[in-house]
């Protein structure tokens, strides 16, 4: 019998800066409600599920940043989603905005957490690649997220998920093949990421029609290199007065994409991922015991 893992993906519409944590969680929770009723067995959620995209903002007064943040996971407003996965039998993966205490120091984490289906913590993965600059830049969207984040150090670790390796990934980090690179030679068969991408720059006027090829290629070109499912959920739509793409997908370890959504609203879209897809495509290409070799690629050539 096939091993399969059914796979949901929960894009999000924009989530505006009034919406309450209640409000938003009960969007949440309706969203996996939907999934489980599609059959899924793991769902993911967009990075910073609970909140507006803060980072497009210049904000000096830190409660006022950290109003944007979980001090403890789950919280009191996020436990009915811990609650949903224990009854419905679906995990999940949530990107939020994490406020921690390590090493004696505050700290703050663009994070994403894997729920396993009884409701209970499985493990987190901090945003390793954390873009944009901490001031406004002239001439460039804003997008201060190294002005509220560190930088993650978590590695990129690998989760047991009922028998199933699941890596995650937050945003900008699809655009880097390390993530795709590392989370496979950490054993991982399912890659969850979220995103939260907006669809102008000021900077680059002329790759204004790739946005969403360069959201899917980067995505496209890890699966198939790396032999991974990919589940990509987007925050999409108009929020606060920001167009954020959509294109949430399922992506195939043959690069394919297996369903993708159709909306920038609140949307589900669900995908039976063949795991024995994966040893397939290693046979035919990526045999990585076999052809890869690491010992000789940091070897400058002789000129010839
Ligand atoms: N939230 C993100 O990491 N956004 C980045 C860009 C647009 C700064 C992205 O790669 O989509």
């Amino acid at each position: 019998m096939a091993r399969c893992l059914t796979i949901a993906v929960c894009q999000t519409g924009p989530i505006q800066r009034r919406a309450t944590r209640a409000e938003t969680v009960g969007r949440l929770v309706h969203l996996l409600e939907k999934a489980a009723a599609a059959g899924a067995e793991i769902a993911v959620f967009p990075e910073m599920a609970l909140t507006t995209f803060f980072p497009r903002w210049r904000i000096d007064d830190q409660a006022e940043i950290d109003a944007f943040f979980e001090a403890s996971m789950p919280g009191p407003e996020t436990q009915r989603l811990y609650n949903a996965a224990a009854r419905l039998k679906v995990g999940f993966a949530l990107g939020y905005c994490e406020l921690t205490q390590e090493n004696d120091r505050t700290r703050h984490f663009n994070t994403m957490d894997l729920v396993g289906l009884d409701g209970a913590f499985i493990g987190r993965y901090r945003k390793m690649h954390v873009p944009g600059s901490s001031e406004p830049e002239a001439g460039t969207t804003t997008h201060l997220e190294r002005r509220y984040f560190e930088p993650g150090n978590l590695g990129f670790p690998v989760f047991d998920y009922r028998g199933v390796r699941v890596g995650l990934a937050i945003c900008n980090d699809r655009r880097w093949p390390e993530t795709y690179r590392m989370l496979c030679l950490n054993g991982a068969e399912v890659a969850l990421l979220g995103y939260n991408t907006p669809l102008l720059l000021d900077e680059a006027p002329a790759l204004a029609h790739l946005r969403m090829f360069h959201n899917h290629l980067p995505m496209q070109a890890g699966a198939y290199q790396n032999t991974l499912w990919i589940g990509a959920a987007a925050k999409a739509g108009l929020e606060d007065g920001q167009a954020l793409i959509g294109g949430s997908c399922i992506i195939a370890p043959t690069g394919e994409i297996a369903a993708q959504a159709m909306s920038l609203d609140d949307e589900v879209i669900v995908h039976r991922a063949d795991l024995d897809l994966i040893e397939v495509c290693r046979k035919v290409n990526f045999n990585f015991a076999l052809y890869r070799r690491p010992d000789q690629y940091g070897r400058i050539s002789e000129p010839v």
